[in-house]
C-alpha cells in the first residue's frame, strides 16, 4: 500500500519542478524592478500585464515578446536590472512607431505592438 504515497511524492516533486523551472524564466525581481522604476498607472494595460510585460505567454515563459528580447540583449550586457530598463526607454522594440518610455509612460505595452498611447 506504499505506491500510492510514493506516486504523489512523485508527482509533487514533479509539480515543484516544473514550478522552480517556470519561476527561472520568469523574473519577479526584474518585474519589481520594473515597477519600482515606473510605478505603471493603475488599471492600465501595462499595469495589468505583469510579467506579459515581457513574456509572450505564461504557458511558455521562454517566449519574450520584443521588449523582453531587448531586455534580454540589454541584460547580457550589463546585470544591473535598472540600468538595462533605461538602456532601452528610446527604442521602440515592438516597432508601433511610440518609443519604450512613452508607452510606459502612457500605461501601453512596450512589446506589443497592437496596445499604444
Ligand atoms: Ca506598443
Amino acid at each position: 500500500m506504499r505506491t500510492p504515497y510514493v506516486l504523489t511524492f512523485i508527482v509533487a516533486l514533479l509539480g515543484i519542478s516544473l514550478f522552480a523551472y517556470g519561476l527561472a524564466f520568469a523574473r519577479p525581481d526584474y518585474l519589481n524592478a520594473f515597477k519600482t522604476l515606473y510605478a505603471p498607472k493603475e488599471g492600465s494595460a501595462l499595469a495589468k500585464a505583469g510579467c506579459l510585460t515581457c513574456h509572450v505567454e505564461m504557458k511558455d515563459l521562454k517566449k519574450l515578446n520584443p521588449y523582453g528580447a531587448d531586455l534580454k540583449k540589454q541584460l547580457e550586457k550589463t546585470k544591473d536590472i535598472t540600468a538595462a530598463l533605461k538602456a532601452i526607454e528610446p527604442l521602440d522594440s515592438d516597432k508601433d512607431g511610440v518609443k519604450n518610455i512613452d508607452e510606459i509612460k502612457a500605461g501601453t505595452l512596450p512589446g506589443d505592438p497592437k496596445s499604444k498611447p
